[in-house]
């Protein structure tokens, strides 16, 4: 018999929660064979990331996973067999009751955020037990080395990369309704948080040595570069040109085709946590503005990031990573920061080969999960 899993997902703010976790249901399903039924409770937002969610149906199936609106008046229903909670969220009350009623208790896993400070090493995968009912929870962290639970990686997302070639290239700009890239010219796509210096970064590349072409996929920051450019706030279609600068506005991308995009660009600016882990599997140079917390607690994780990161780069090249990610966090200088950046990028993409390796002895998180639910000692 198939093994049941539920996974509770909220969504706070932006689209990386409900990303995330319809990556890893379908991962579930797809390659591990499992049945996996997934709570959300925002169903509109879910439609931005996948087109095909009928935001009117409380219970859809797709690509093999059943998905179900979570409404705040939650039904009793049967526990699953494994029940993950994304990033802390609070199960209904009487779905925590059902599962203590079991005459066997579900694996409960609270599935973390993703961050690279050492502290995580020391709670993957320890247990907290529930004050008045016979339940424990497991904290899970994702991660970038052994000991944590690593990151999302589906089988075919390498090979798939290894395949798209220059032929597949052409094909993908066009599809976009764009040009090939021209000899010479740097490709650039654009994802980032409004509070992000864009002004600066856009003057830097204004005057670059070599002519650049930035991507941007329709978001909030399109605001900030109509203003850079004097125009009202551009839509999906435009250009807008200044020295060697040209910003292409773009639809926002269904995910294979932002997953094509960082491919096919040269660098990723990249934010939040999903697209900042396929910028990694992407193997090109990547610039990750991070999600903003209260009392800058984001700075910790950007600085801890940036030391396993950087930690077997050498001199120039860490330090060029660093003036840049902390100038794009609010840190410095872009105008500085950024030629010596694109100094670098070649010998970048090499090493984001280097990083790879680095990664997957860790094994991808879908399957670390299962691996663990199946522990026998839970
Ligand atoms: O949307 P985000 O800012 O999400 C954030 C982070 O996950 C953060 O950790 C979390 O706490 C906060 O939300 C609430 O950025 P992120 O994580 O990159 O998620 C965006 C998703 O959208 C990612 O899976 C890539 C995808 N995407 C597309 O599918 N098409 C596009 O065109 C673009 C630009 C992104």
């Amino acid at each position: 018999m198939k093994l049941r899993w539920d996974i509770f997902c909220t969504i706070i703010d932006n689209l990386g929660d409900v990303a995330f976790s319809w990556r890893l249901a379908r991962q579930l399903v797809n390659e591990h064979g499992l049945e996996v039924r997934l709570w959300v409770d925002d169903l509109a937002i879910f439609s931005q990331i996948e087109s095909a969610i009928d935001v009117d149906e409380d219970q859809q199936w797709l690509q093999g996973v059943e998905i179900c609106y979570w409404r705040k008046s939650f039904a009793r229903i049967e526990p699953a067999d494994v029940v993950i909670e994304t990033f802390a969220c609070t199960l209904p009350d009487n779905y925590i009751l059902a599962m203590a009623d079991l005459p066997l208790q579900p694996v409960w896993i609270n599935l973390e955020y993703l961050t690279a400070e050492n502290w995580t090493l020391d709670c993957h995968c320890l247990p907290s037990f529930h004050p008045h009912l016979p339940l424990k929870k497991y904290f899970f962290f994702p991660g970038f080395v052994e000991g944590t639970g690593g990151l999302l990686l589906e089988k075919n997302l390498l090979p798939s990369r290894i395949a798209f070639n220059n032929i597949s290239q052409d094909i993908f700009w066009q599809e976009l309704g764009l040009q090939s890239r021209r000899q010479g010219e740097l490709c650039i796509s654009l994802f980032c948080y409004d509070d992000a210096p864009i002004e600066e970064l856009l003057s830097a590349w204004v005057i670059s040595d070599v002519p650049i072409r930035v991507l941007v996929p329709q978001h909030s920051v399109n605001n900030a570069i109509g203003i850079f450019f004097g125009v009202d706030l551009p839509t999906a279609g435009q250009v807008l040109q200044s020295g060697k600068l040209k910003v292409c506005i773009i639809p926002f991308l269904e995910e294979g085709t932002y997953e094509q995009l960082l491919w096919a660009c040269d660098i990723n600016f990249v934010r939040g946590e999903g697209s900042f882990v396929r910028a990694q599997w992407a193997e090109r140079a990547f610039v990750w503005n991070i999600y903003p917390q209260a009392e800058q607690t984001h700075r910790l994780k950007l600085e801890a990031f940036l030391n396993l990161y950087t930690e077997r780069m050498p001199p120039e090249m860490s330090a060029a990573v660093f003036s840049l990610w902390n100038a794009w966090n609010g840190n410095g200088q872009m105008a500085n920061a950024w030629p010596i950046f694109a100094a670098q990028m070649s010998a970048l993409t090499e090493y984001g080969n280097n990083w790879i390796r680095q990664l997957l002895p860790i094994g991808d998180l879908a399957s670390n999960l299962v691996k663990f639910s199946r522990k026998d000692q839970i």
